[in-house]
């Protein structure tokens, strides 16, 4: 094989879809119009709406970014119990939602196939002070949420799961089961989501009384001018952020189905090298591409891979590593010692650019590359 040349400029993991100007515009002469910004104004409710529509199922709040929407969340409970059963496979936000409200976070291993808390080994960790379990759907693909939902029954248990990655999936992105919301679930609209609305969130749950003290939370407590309830914060979401969230919601399946042929590229060729694991990325599922990297049939490590791929311009990201069990505070928790699942899996998985905006000969040209960098390893 011939040795590739390096990308002109740097290929990111993930790049915002962005609408066509003059339809943003087009919008904000509205909210120029109106001189409303914010406090759940028009383009809000109707943001809102369409979310809630595209979800399927529950009640839908929308929130200024997922970690604020998380905080609510688990805030929300109001937990008696001082620990929370969590994944230690995700992004901090996961963690720290539990851990800035004075809650203990209590790690439990993932499942070595859809890299989701495991259900089967939450009861070895149980004690009277667990109060809730935390889990992610990592890369959009669920965690077991019927396997989580018959354990939290039994114990008493209340469920959040971090839906960040869910929401570019095909409309209806859940289906209407009832235990797949746990008591709320929370979407992230990050700018590096394949729906985004620069920041921004939602909570989804089917309790009209969740529902209800999550409003009051996002908006600090406040009931009316005459009253305030409880804690609150700020967690409204902007006119001028709704705005692309109405724009971005009519190219979301465009964009899904560009990134289904980009991922189609990628598992032709990179399917049948050896030592490699398609975990994310196809069969509807396309917020993120990961690869998992076995270092002794594929002949080389994931760092080694990561490293070849930047030198040449592709900026693949490792997600999630480092585990959030392995970074401090949470190093020094007695949860943090035993996940050797997770741990595997935070050296192997490897995040190649997924996004719309990314040519079909670019998403061969990396796939190419990881070809090249195999076989240069096993002369
Ligand atoms: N739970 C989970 C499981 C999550 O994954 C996240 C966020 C959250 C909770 C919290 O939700 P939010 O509060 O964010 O709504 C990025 C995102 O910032 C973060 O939202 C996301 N997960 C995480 C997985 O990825 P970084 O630190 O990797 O971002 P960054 O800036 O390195 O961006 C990645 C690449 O994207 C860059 O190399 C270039 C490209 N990019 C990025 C931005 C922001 C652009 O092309 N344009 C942009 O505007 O965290």
């Amino acid at each position: 094989m011939k040795t590739p040349l390096p990308f002109e400029r740097p290929v990111y993991v993930s790049r915002p879809a962005l609408p066509p100007l003059t339809d943003y515009v087009r919008r904000l002469e509205t909210i120029w119009a109106t001189n409303i910004l914010t406090n759940m104004g028009p383009m809000h409710e109707m943001l809102e709406l369409s979310v809630g529509e595209r979800v399927g199922v529950g009640r839908t709040s929308l929130w200024n970014n997922g970690m604020t929407a998380l905080v609510a969340a688990v805030s929300a409970l109001r937990l008696e119990r001082r620990k929370v059963i969590v994944t230690p496979f995700t992004f901090p936000a996961t963690v720290h939602a539990i851990a800035l409200l004075g809650l203990e976070p209590v790690f439990v291993d993932i499942d070595d196939e859809s890299l989701t808390l495991d259900p089967t080994r939450i009861e070895e960790v149980l004690d009277p002070e667990v109060g809730a379990i935390v889990g992610t759907h990592v890369y959009g693909r669920f965690c077991d949420t019927k396997a989580i939902d018959v354990i939290a029954r039994k114990h008493d248990l209340r469920v959040i799961y971090d839906g960040a990655h869910i929401f570019g999936r095909r409309a209806p992105v859940m289906e209407k089961q009832p235990h797949v919301l746990g008591d709320i679930t929370m979407l992230s609209f990050h700018a590096t989501k394949l729906f985004h609305s620069v920041e921004g969130g939602a909570l989804i749950t089917a309790s009209e009384d969740l529902d209800h003290r999550l409003r009051l939370i996002r908006n600090f407590g406040i009931v009316n001018e005459h009253d305030v309830r409880g804690l609150g914060l700020n967690g409204k979401m902007s006119e001028v952020h709704a705005a692309m969230g109405l724009s971005m919601l009519d190219l979301m399946d465009a964009e899904i189905d560009q990134r289904l042929g980009i991922a189609s590229r990628y598992v032709e060729v990179l399917s049948s090298i050896p030592g490699i694991r398609i975990v994310a990325g196809g069969e509807g599922i396309v917020q993120y591409f990961v690869l998992r990297i076995d270092a002794e049939e594929f002949g080389s490590t994931r760092d080694d891979l990561h490293q070849t791929l930047r030198s040449l311009n592709v900026i693949s990201r490792k997600y999630f590593s480092p585990l959030c069990s392995d970074v401090e505070p949470y190093n020094a928790l007695p949860s943090a010692r035993n996940l050797p699942v997770a741990r595997k899996a935070a050296s192997e998985v490897i995040a190649l650019p997924l996004y719309g905006g990314l040519g079909l000969e670019d998403a061969d040209r990396i796939a190419d590359i990881v070809r090249w960098h195999q076989k240069g390893k096993n002369l």
